[in-house]
């Protein structure tokens, strides 16, 4: 491989690292600034691979006439793949979150970008096997000298501009579209929950102590941002019981179980803001919405605002000790 066509080749593979591991971390952050921050990296490395278009296809040109089908094949799908997971990013900054062919722009992202992350791995570990059957490092000390620096600076110059110069439409730090009618707020599952059959007016809890009914505690009310990852937002005010107010007894983390057996796990400390919520709006929660009681997680993701509660626990196990994103 020459000189030029390394640094094409580095240079679209740091982008595509970058690109990968900040759109995970935009899906796992909440807070505004934090997000912001992430999703602009996103954004930016991801509109910075179509600068290396150009570059890339002359050097593919070349690779391309080499004998060896799988190869060839594994690259234009790669091509088609990352060109995809580009676009329908795009599609969902310009044209929002609402299903197009009844998926949303943000699943076909996903998709498309586990996809490429995927192939990726294939095609370069099929280019780094030798002939003989050695490897050749993935870096070297030469890709680090100071002209190839200069032009490390440009492409995020360049990737930055892009980002700044097609912003899409108006949304929040995290990249959801704002949803301002509680009427418009879809039911969403994370993977493959369905909605159970609950009581209506059974507002018990298990808990450590015993069964709470959140019915005969003062209730209080909070406004926050439910961010699905789906790519919408809504502020609301939910009305319930803190999780604060449960008299649990001390360990490291709690854990809200759903009746479907969905479950996240939080800081102990997180039980002053969680809110065992069983009014949205001013109103008693739907069935799809998580009634009779639904977590509301101030500055977390949508996924961790758990539905159908019918039990909290207590775990001596830290929270960041779980999937990071639910498997359900
Ligand atoms: C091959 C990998 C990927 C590429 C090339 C890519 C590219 C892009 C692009 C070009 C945008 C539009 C940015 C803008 O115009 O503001 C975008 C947005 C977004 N991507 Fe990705 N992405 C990739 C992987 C991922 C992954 C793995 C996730 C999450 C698990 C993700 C989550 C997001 C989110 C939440 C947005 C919305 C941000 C916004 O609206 O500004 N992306 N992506
Ligand atoms: N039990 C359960 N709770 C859940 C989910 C789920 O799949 N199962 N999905 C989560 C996700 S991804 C989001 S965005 C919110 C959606 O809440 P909504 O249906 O009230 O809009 O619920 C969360 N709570
Ligand atoms: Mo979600």
């Amino acid at each position: 491989m020459n000189r030029a066509t390394r640094v094409v080749n580095v240079t679209l593979s740091v982008l595509l690292v970058t690109v990968t591991v900040s759109g995970v971390l935009a899906f796992a952050v909440g807070t505004p600034v934090a997000a912001g921050w992430i999703v602009g990296v996103h954004g930016a490395s991801g509109l910075g691979l179509l600068l290396l278009v150009p570059a890339k296809v002359a050097v593919a040109r070349r690779g391309l006439r080499r004998p060896g089908r799988s190869r060839k094949v594994i690259s234009l799908a790669l091509a088609g793949l990352a060109g995809s997971a580009v676009a329908s990013g795009l599609l969902h900054a310009f044209a929002g979150w609402a299903p197009v062919l009844g998926l949303l722009p943000m699943q076909i992202h996903v998709g498309t970008a586990v996809a490429t992350a995927l192939l990726l791995a294939v095609h370069v570990g099929g280019h780094h096997r030798r002939r003989g059957g050695g490897r050749r490092p993935l870096l070297r000390r030469t890709d680090l000298d100071r002209r190839r620096a200069l032009l490390g600076v440009g492409v995020v110059a360049g990737s930055a501009a892009l980002w700044f110069a097609v912003p899409g439409r108006e949304r929040r730090a995290t990249g959801s579209h704002e949803i301002a009618d509680v009427a418009r707020v879809p039911v969403t599952q994370w993977l493959f929950d369905a909605v159970p059959r609950t009581d209506r007016r059974d507002l018990r809890v298990r808990t450590p102590g015993g069964a709470v009914d959140l019915a005969a505690l003062p209730r209080s009310s909070v406004r926050a941002v439910l961010d699905c990852t789906g790519g919408w937002y809504t502020e609301q005010e939910w009305q319930g019981v803190p999780v604060a107010a449960l008299g649990l007894p001390a360990g490291a983390s709690v854990e809200v179980v759903s009746r479907t057996g969905y479950r996240r796990r939080f800081p102990a400390r997180d039980a002053a803001t969680l809110l065992l919520a069983t009014h949205l709006a001013g109103r008693r929660l739907t069935a799809g919405h998580g009634a009779p009681v639904r977590l509301v997680a101030p500055g977390r993701r949508g996924f961790w605002w758990v539905k159908w509660v019918v039990a909290v626990e207590v775990v001596d196990e830290p929270w960041w000790w779980q999937p990071p994103f639910p498997l359900q």
